[in-house]
C-alpha cells in the first residue's frame, strides 16, 4: 500500500508531514511525500516563522514521478501554502490516484473560528472546490463553518455531503462530550469525554491515521474508532506530559495502538 501526503513540512512543532510520516509508517503503509512548503515552524503560536512555498519544485518533482510511473492507493492533502497549490494538488490526483484509489482532503484553513495566518474567504472558496473532489474530507471545527457559513453540526455535514461522499467533522464540543459527526450514508456520530485546552498537531495526527486506515480498506466506523481513540490518547498524554503545547503532541507512546491493530497476530 502507498500512500502519498501532500503537506508542508514544518522543522519545528510537530504537525503535518513530521507527523504523517511515523503515523503511516505504523500503519504499515509507505508514505510518499510532495511538500507543499517549508517553514522554520508551523504558523500557530510561535512568531518570526521562515517560509517558503515550493509551488515551482512541486511541478518538477510530479514530472519526475510521471516519468517513474507512479500511482497511489491513496493521496492525503493538508497544510496548502496557496490558492494556487490548491489547483495544482487536483492535477495531482488526476496524475497520481489509481484507479478506485482514495482521495482525503484534511481541509486546513484555521482554528478557534479563525483563519491560520495567510489564509483567507478567497482561500476557502478554492478549497471547497477541492473538496468536491474527494472520497473523504476531515474539517475541524472552525473549518466546517468555513466551508459552510453555518455552526450547526447537523446542517454542516448536509452541507459537506453535498459537496463529498463521506465528510468527517472531526471535533465538535457538546457540554462534556466531544462528538466527530460523520456521514455513511446517513449522519452518524462517535464521541468521547470532551477535554480542556488546545493541542496543536491533533487533526494532522487523527488525518494521518485515518489515510493508513483507508489505505488498508478499513470500514468507515472502524477506521474513526481507531483513529479517535489513537488521537484522546495521544490528546491526554500530551495535557499531562507537556509543558508547552505548540510543539506538538505526544503522540509517540501511542503509536502501539495502530501497529497492534494492523500486525498484532
Ligand atoms: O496543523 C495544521 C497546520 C499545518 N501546517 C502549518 C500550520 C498548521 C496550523 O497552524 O501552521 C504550517
Amino acid at each position: 500500500m502507498r500512500v502519498l501526503a501532500v503537506n508542508d513540512i514544518s522543522c519545528v512543532g510537530k504537525c503535518s508531514l513530521t507527523v504523517a510520516l511515523p503515523v503511516l509508517s505504523a500503519c504499515g503503509v509507505t508514505c510518499d511525500i510532495l511538500p507543499t512548503a517549508l517553514l522554520s515552524t508551523h504558523t500557530g503560536g510561535f512568531t518570526g516563522y521562515t517560509f517558503l512555498g515550493l509551488d515551482d519544485e512541486m511541478k518538477k518533482i510530479c514530472d519526475h514521478w510521471e516519468s517513474l510511473g507512479l500511482k497511489y492507493d491513496v493521496i492525503y492533502s493538508g497544510y496548502l501554502g496557496s490558492r494556487e497549490q490548491i489547483a495544482f494538488v487536483k492535477e495531482v490526483k488526476r496524475r497520481f490516484l489509481k484507479e478506485g484509489g482514495k482521495f482525503i482532503v484534511d481541509p486546513v484553513l484555521g482554528d478557534h473560528f479563525t483563519f491560520y495566518k495567510g489564509f483567507d474567504e478567497a482561500f476557502a472558496a478554492e478549497m471547497r472546490s477541492l473538496c468536491a473532489e474527494a472520497d473523504y474530507i476531515l474539517p475541524n471545527e472552525t473549518e466546517s463553518y468555513l466551508l459552510t457559513g453555518t455552526r450547526d453540526f447537523h446542517a454542516a455535514l448536509e452541507k459537506l455531503h453535498e459537496l463529498c461522499p463521506h465528510p468527517v467533522i472531526t471535533g465538535a464540543r457538546e457540554g462534556e462530550a466531544y462528538s466527530i459527526y460523520y456521514y455513511t450514508d446517513r449522519e452518524e456520530k462517535l464521541s468521547i469525554p470532551f477535554v480542556e485546552g488546545a493541542y496543536h498537531g491533533a487533526g494532522d495526527v487523527f488525518a494521518s491515521a485515518f489515510s493508513g486506515c483507508v489505505a488498508h480498506g478499513e470500514g468507515l466506523k472502524e477506521a474513526l474508532e481507531l483513529c479517535t481513540e489513537f488521537t484522546y490518547r495521544a490528546i491526554l498524554r500530551t495535557r499531562d506530559e507537556v509543558a508547552d503545547r505548540k510543539y506538538g503532541m505526544n503522540y509517540e507512546p501511542e503509536l502501539h495502538l495502530i501497529c497492534d491493530h494492523f500486525y498484532k497476530k
